[in-house]
């Protein structure tokens, strides 16, 4: 039995005939998954803003992201990658501009694809290509505390949570899904996810980030950072 508003649109595609073929498309309706994340800290820590967890729907139909998440930019301003996560298209680039008065460099050692944009001036920007859909962890060779997690997705589905842990993904055609909620605290959570066709309004999830303990990463040799040369800058 098709919900109402699809039997609507049959109705006014049945006079053109084969076009009620094609448009099994059409008649997927489509609604907003939303709902209400939360990060299960160990007592005594606080989880601040969830503005960096980010969720994404996979349908089972092999898709892509939209055209706008294939270029974008992260600054490098005070020593800071800003933002701290951003989410591109699997086969798109990330811009880093360098906006201090100093040199940075921007690398990654994921397994996904490592790569290392070199030293480069104020003022100069270079561009990285992520082409595995996955989690990459990116730094600047100089400043150990640089951190930058691009999340490179193959879907339009994809969100980030506001500050409070609420979220939601707008015109999700009806249909199965990989659901996958994401924060540099917790292990990614993936599970199955079927939304029907007026969406799922309600979906509460926790991050479990009680194992998360902050360690320092490696320089781009996989060495330690050596303290003088940070403090240099
Ligand atoms: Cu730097």
């Amino acid at each position: 039995m098709l919900p109402p508003h699809a039997q609507t649109l049959v109705r006014v595609l049945a006079p053109l005939g084969a076009a009620v073929m094609l448009s099994s498309s059409v008649l997927r309706a489509q609604g907003a998954v939303s709902g209400q994340i939360r990060l299960i800290d160990r007592p005594g820590v606080s989880a601040g803003s969830l503005r960096d967890v980010v969720l994404s729907l996979e349908p089972e139909r092999p898709t892509s992201a939209p055209a706008w998440l294939s270029k974008v930019s992260v600054g490098m301003k005070q020593r800071e990658f800003e933002p701290h996560v951003q989410i591109v298209a699997a086969g798109g680039s990330v811009a880093y501009p360098n906006q201090d008065p100093f040199s940075h460099n921007v690398f990654s050692n994921s397994s996904l694809g490592a790569f290392d944009l070199g030293l480069y001036r104020s003022g100069k920007t270079r561009a990285a290509t992520f082409t595995s859909p996955g989690v990459y962890a990116v730094y600047c060779n100089i400043h150990a505390r640089m951190v930058n997690y691009v999340i490179a997705v193959r879907t339009p589905y994809v969100t980030r949570a506001q500050g409070n842990g609420t979220f939601s993904i707008e015109r999700v055609p009806a249909g199965n899904y990989t659901l996958r909620v994401w924060h540099e605290r917790a292990s990614e959570h993936v599970e199955v996810l079927r939304v029907p066709a007026e969406g799922l309004t309600s979906v509460t999830l926790a991050l479990d980030a009680r194992g998360y303990t902050p360690s320092a990463h490696t320089n781009k040799f996989g060495q330690p950072y050596a303290a003088t040369r940070a403090d240099r800058y």
